[in-house]
Parts: structure tokens; C-alpha cells; sequence
């Protein structure tokens, strides 16, 4: 088994409610057990165009060896209607591998931890959430390369939620009084 960390994003259709499905998703594998989520974040596009993304991330536990679980990604990529237009094109579905276990992979297809992740707040600032003590490989604590991120636009979206499996998933205290999936 191998703690892995996969980052959700975006930002064409119904982006939120994508989001959720595709924990779900990743819930009914009988490979992963989806250890925590974190909320759902609205954050600006970097590096690329299009509407606000919705991002969220969640730590997995995984039987997969990584180059499965990568495919396993792009799979439900697809089944949720991912196409690739363009580099950083609009997307209904984003599935990256951010960390899996310790191990530091660089090959053409597959580079992990992944190589943008400590640029970018809507990457970090879930992360910490779901594990404040965070270490990347290479990099030293998450919490610590927040202040480099500071100035990209993230907010947690709050609103009602109507499931109790993802509100399980999130962090105790970003789910004060009644229950949110976000
Ligand atoms: N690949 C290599 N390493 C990995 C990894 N660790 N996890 C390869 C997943 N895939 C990895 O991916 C392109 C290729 O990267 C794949 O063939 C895979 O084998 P992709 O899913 O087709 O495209 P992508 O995810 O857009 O590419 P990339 O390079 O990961 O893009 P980024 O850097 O993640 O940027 N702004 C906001 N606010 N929110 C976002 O979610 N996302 C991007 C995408 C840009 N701006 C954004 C967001
Ligand atoms: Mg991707």
C-alpha cells in the first residue's frame, strides 16, 4: 500500500459538481481507499485561460503500483469527458498525481512529486489543509512555500452539502456546524 496524494481540477460544465463525482469515483476503486478530501476551492486560472477553476485534492491510499494509478487517472479523465485541445486548455477533469509515497520518479511521461506542484496555491493550500505537516520530497514542508503563492486568487467555497461519504472525507475543522462536501 502507498499514501499517495492526487490534485482534481476544473473548470468546463458543471466543475463542481465534477469535482465531487470524481472523489466518488476514485472512492468506488477497490484499489484506493481515499484516506481524506480537502474543501473545494475556487482559484484563478494560472498559466492559463478559460473560467475560474474548481480544485480540490485527496490523499489516497493505494494498491496500484504509480504507472497504474496514472492510467487509472486519464481513464476517468475520459470517462468524465477530459478532451485536449491545446496545452492547459479548458478541462472537465484534471487528474494529477502530486506525491506517491516518498518515491521521486522523472521519466517523459511521469514526474513526480509533480513538477509544478510547489508554484501553485491551488496545489499547496489544499494540501495543508487535509496534512499540515506535509513534507515534499526535495522541497521541505508544504506550509513553508505558502507564502510564495500568496498572491494567486484561492477561496474556499462553502454551501450546503447533501453527502455524508465526502463530508467524512473533510478535515474536521473546515466543517463546522453542519455538514459541507466542499
Ligand atoms: N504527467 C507527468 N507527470 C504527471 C503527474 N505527476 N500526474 C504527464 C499526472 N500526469 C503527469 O497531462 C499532460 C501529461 O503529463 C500526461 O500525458 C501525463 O502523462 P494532462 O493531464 O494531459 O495535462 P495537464 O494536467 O494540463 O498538464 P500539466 O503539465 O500537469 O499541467 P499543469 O501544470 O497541472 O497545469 N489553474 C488553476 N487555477 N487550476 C488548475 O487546476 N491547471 C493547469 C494545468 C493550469 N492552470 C490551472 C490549473
Ligand atoms: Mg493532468
Amino acid at each position: 500500500m502507498t499514501v499517495a496524494y492526487l490534485g482534481l481540477g476544473a473548470n468546463l460544465g458543471d466543475a463542481r459538481q465534477t469535482l465531487k463525482d470524481a472523489v466518488v469515483c476514485l472512492a468506488q476503486q477497490h484499489t484506493i481507499t481515499v484516506l481524506a478530501k480537502s474543501s473545494l476551492y475556487r482559484t484563478a486560472p494560472i498559466d492559463a485561460g478559460g473560467d475560474d477553476y474548481f480544485n480540490c485534492v485527496v490523499k489516497v491510499d493505494t494498491t496500484l503500483p504509480v504507472r497504474h494509478l496514472l492510467a487509472l487517472c486519464h481513464k476517468i479523465e475520459h470517462q468524465f469527458g477530459r478532451e485536449r485541445p491545446f496545452r492547459n486548455a479548458p478541462r472537465t477533469l484534471d487528474l494529477d498525481i502530486l506525491l506517491f509515497g516518498d518515491q521521486s520518479i522523472d521519466e517523459a511521461d511521469l514526474i513526480v512529486p509533480h513538477p509544478r506542484l510547489v508554484e501553485r496555491a491551488f496545489v499547496l493550500v489544499p494540501l495543508v489543509e487535509i496534512d499540515p505537516t506535509l513534507v515534499i520530497p526535495q522541497r521541505g514542508r508544504a506550509d513553508a512555500l505558502l507564502p510564495g503563492v500568496s498572491d494567486q486568487r484561492i477561496e474556499k467555497v462553502k454551501g450546503p452539502c447533501q453527502c455524508p461519504m465526502l463530508n467524512a472525507l473533510t478535515p474536521a475543522e473546515s466543517t463546522p456546524g453542519k455538514g459541507r462536501c466542499e
